[in-house]
């Protein structure tokens, strides 16, 4: 077995929760403002937000919604998401975050997988949720702000709870991000306290993470990017936020500019409008050092050409939501163009030849292998897809192809698993098949990304017919009634077969060559 680690020392493994590692470092600094709404300007300081932690847990404890239940939360960026996600956990809970602009199918399906006692959101998205929970057969709703008739974030603070609710750091689950992994439907992926603090303090070592940071939050904190890197990393590194509901290229240069960022951390796309967009020259960057980007490649051009333009560095990291999420950092004195950097501290990596099993050596392609304290328990009610993704002796399976060379820095060359990224977000081919397959017109279907300048890639269809077949519009409109905006297919074309192998799989590869080629 061939092992590759970072050269730097280790993090130690602490025995706290997530809330206990966000609090140790809120509790010295409490008249700091930690969060800022960006529209609107409102605060919280650390001692406003433990306070309103402390007092949810306290109520949702009071009303049994606390220990051993699971909160789902679809709200966008704003300072009440960390009073929500944090006193969940206080109180022993489990959150599992919700994509606000999912469509009432896809809210139902979450909640029902996930098996959730309470729907918490705000009055934007009230809609949607309510029609969700009646698809589910109903449960409690809580709004964040107020609208009439709905029970308000406000109406459930309690006493306020000074412990935290003692769970098992190792097996308990404090957060359910869903992902589709290597393959199929969107699964819960479990993450335990211990994930989430290590994976905290490896990204605080690995990223020169600075006490006072500021950053424009507009990565979604309900996907594990947001969630952690900037969410969980800014509050117990000392830092602090300017939350952002959607991704507005303005407001997020205006409130950097505003408040002096330090470094923006963003993907790939917003990397790309960083180094092309006019209006980026409006505004005085110079406090910038540095952009960080994640969750899909970053091209060596784009990356020198951001770096350049707002003269500060460009680095990537990799990770996956099933990884806490980081493992890979590119290091800020010596980045190297086009490479997602160096392993975290306390992660094993493996470059696995996928056709024989052996380890390769460094220089050589091959699926990459993960072990470390950042590795997820696993999926919910789905040991098939956790043992085909988490061998016995604790190495994840990511289904991405890279290299890692001499001096140990990781390049990602290709992706194994069926998954599409586009602009960072998860669109698994399995979810619109299915859904494809659901009109009586169609009767088979695969679905394919397509590389794009822009979003990194575009997922598109192929279509097997009957005498009902739609045409392309009608296949859009079929998708549209339960798939959200990013999950739509841009290109639609319609075959005579979909090419598969013996035993039933699609053969994607088969139709990419087969796009290649047109
Ligand atoms: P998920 N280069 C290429 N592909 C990447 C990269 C990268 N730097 N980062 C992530 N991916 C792809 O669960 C890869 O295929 O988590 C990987 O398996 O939505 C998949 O995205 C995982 O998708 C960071 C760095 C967070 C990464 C992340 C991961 C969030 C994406 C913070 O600093």
């Amino acid at each position: 077995m061939t092992i590759y680690k970072t050269a730097a020392p280790d993090v130690a493994l602490r025995d706290i929760t997530i809330t206990q590692r966000v609090f140790e470092n809120l509790t010295r600094r409490p008249d700091a403002v930690v969060l800022t709404d960006g529209p609107t300007g409102a605060t919280l300081t650390a001692a406003d937000l433990m306070d309103r932690v402390k007092r949810l847990a306290g109520g949702l404890n009071a009303r049994g919604f606390g220990a051993g239940k699971t909160v789902a939360l679809m709200a966008p960026n704003m300072p009440d998401y960390a009073v929500v996600f944090h006193g969940v956990a206080w109180a022993g809970g489990t959150i599992t975050t919700i994509n606000p602009t999912y469509t009432a199918a896809e809210v139902a399906h979450q909640l029902r997988d996930s098996g959730a006692d309470m729907l918490i959101t705000v009055p934007m998205f009230l809609e949607t949720a309510q029609a969700a929970a009646t698809e589910v057969g109903g449960l409690p709703l809580t709004v964040i702000g107020s609208a009439e008739g709905t029970q308000t974030l406000d109406d459930l603070m309690g006493a306020p709870q000074e412990a935290q609710t003692p769970v098992d750091l190792d097996t308990h689950i404090v957060v359910l991000p869903y992902s589709s992994g290597t393959t199929g439907l969107p699964k819960g992926v479990r993450l335990s306290h211990r994930n989430l603090v290590v994976n905290v303090d490896q990204i605080i070592a690995g990223a020169s993470f600075e006490e006072g940071e500021v950053a424009a939050g507009f990565l979604p904190f309900f996907h594990i990017y947001g969630m952690q890197a900037l969410m969980n990393v800014h509050l117990a590194g000392g830092g602090a936020l300017v939350t952002l509901p959607r991704f507005d290229l303005e407001l997020f240069l205006q409130i950097s500019q505003d408040h002096r960022a330090r470094r923006m951390w963003i993907v790939p796309p917003v990397a790309l409008a960083l180094a092309k967009h006019p209006v980026v020259d409006q505004y005085d960057l110079s406090s910038v050092e540095e952009i960080f980007s994640g969750a899909a490649p970053l091209g060596g051009e784009v990356c020198d050409a951001v770096a350049k333009r707002l003269n500060c560095v460009a680095l990537q990291g990799y990770g996956m939501t099933e990884l806490s999420p980081v493992t890979h950092i590119s290091p800020r004195h010596a980045p190297k163009s086009g490479s997602s950097g160096l392993a975290t501290p306390n992660t094993d990596c493996r470059i696995v030849d996928p056709d024989t099993g052996a380890d390769l050596p460094a220089g050589e392609e091959g699926e990459l292998w993960i072990r470390g304290p950042q590795v997820m328990m696993g999926y919910l009610n789905n040991d098939k897809a956790t043992a085909e993704t988490l061998t016995q002796d604790g190495w994840l399976k990511t289904g991405d192809i890279a290299k890692i060379d001499a001096d140990g820095y990781m390049f990602i060359m290709d992706r194994l698993k069926e998954l599409i990224k586009y602009k960072g977000f998860q669109v698994a081919p399995a979810e619109l098949e299915a859904t494809l397959l659901t009109h009586d017109g169609i009767t088979d279907a695969a679905v394919i990304g397509l590389p794009d300048d822009e979003a990194g890639e575009r997922p598109i269809a192929f279509i097997v017919g009957n005498d009902r077949v739609p045409d392309a519009d009608g296949v859009r409109a079929h998708l549209k009634r339960t798939l959200s905006s990013y999950k739509q297919v841009h290109e639609v074309y319609f075959v005579d077969e979909i090419p598969k192998s013996a035993s039933g799989k699609i053969l994607r590869r088969v139709l990419r060559d087969r796009m290649k080629d047109t």
